[in-house]
């Protein structure tokens, strides 16, 4: 390869990846204005934390190999979709299903595909919301849309799912059964976790509601 011609294609990479950069930035200001509003309306932030990356070139190509697929540019951008990548991580399982209602009712984001490993966990016990989203971006001289992946998931999930990870990793890939069944054991725990929690929340709201209206009532009888 001649020095021009590294330099031309380093230079259409770059700028390949600068939209998935750009579709990631505008997703984080989209939950951040979500977050922000939440808390405003009800006193309360449906999201522990977030947290977005970028594919490395080295686990787009991986990818691109392992599925048998063509190496170009065009080939990665139909076929790689989770290139931007964002996690949310939220307290309770409602939170997910209020954060999915809340991106689906946004009328510049195109729900692609959506994979509930919640209602439907992975035979390992992996549990998360996946959607694939399209995301437009505004460049210089045109629009794209970009897909980016949100998994959304429960501090009980997300724990779950990055210890599995590195377990995985460990073994290289190949993890002893009896590991398998009790990383299912943990998983089938940490359900049972999210849903103790979901009902401790539940209760603490409907105290919270009481406590209002009783509140208001009592307001209102100051007021005449
Ligand atoms: P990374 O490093 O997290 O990006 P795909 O391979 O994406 O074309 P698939 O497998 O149908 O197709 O996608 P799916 O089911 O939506 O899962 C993709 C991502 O979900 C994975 O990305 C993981 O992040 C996560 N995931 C799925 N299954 C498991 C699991 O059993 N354990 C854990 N810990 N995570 C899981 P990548 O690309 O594998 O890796």
């Amino acid at each position: 390869l001649q020095l021009d011609q590294f330099k031309a294609f380093k230079h259409r990479i770059t700028r390949f990846m600068m939209v998935y950069k750009f579709a990631l930035d505008t997703m984080e200001t989209k939950i951040e204005t979500l977050q922000e509003e939440f808390q405003f309306l009800h006193e309360y932030n449906p999201i522990e934390h977030t947290k977005s990356r970028l594919k490395s070139p080295e686990s787009i190509l991986k990818k691109l190999f392992r599925k048998n697929l063509p190496v170009s540019l065009p080939s990665i951008q139909d076929n790689i979709r989770d290139i931007a990548g964002m996690r949310i991580t939220c307290s309770f399982i409602s939170d997910i299903y209020t954060i999915q209602a809340m991106l689906a009712s946004q009328t510049d984001l195109r729900i692609v595909e959506t994979k509930d490993y919640i209602k439907q966990p992975k035979p390992n016990g992996y549990q998360s919301l996946h959607l694939l989203v399209e995301v437009p971006v505004y460049m210089s001289d045109r629009q794209e849309n970009v897909y980016v992946e949100i998994q959304i998931r429960t501090i009980a999930m997300d724990f779950w799912a990055s210890l599995e990870h590195k377990i995985f990793y460990k073994y290289n890939q190949s993890v002893p059964a009896k590991m398998l069944s009790e990383l299912k054991a943990a998983a089938d725990a940490a359900t049972a976790l999210d849903q103790q929690m979901e009902r401790l929340h539940r209760e603490i709201g409907e105290i919270k509601e009481a406590q209002q209206s009783d509140d208001e009532l009592t307001l209102q009888r100051i007021m005449v």
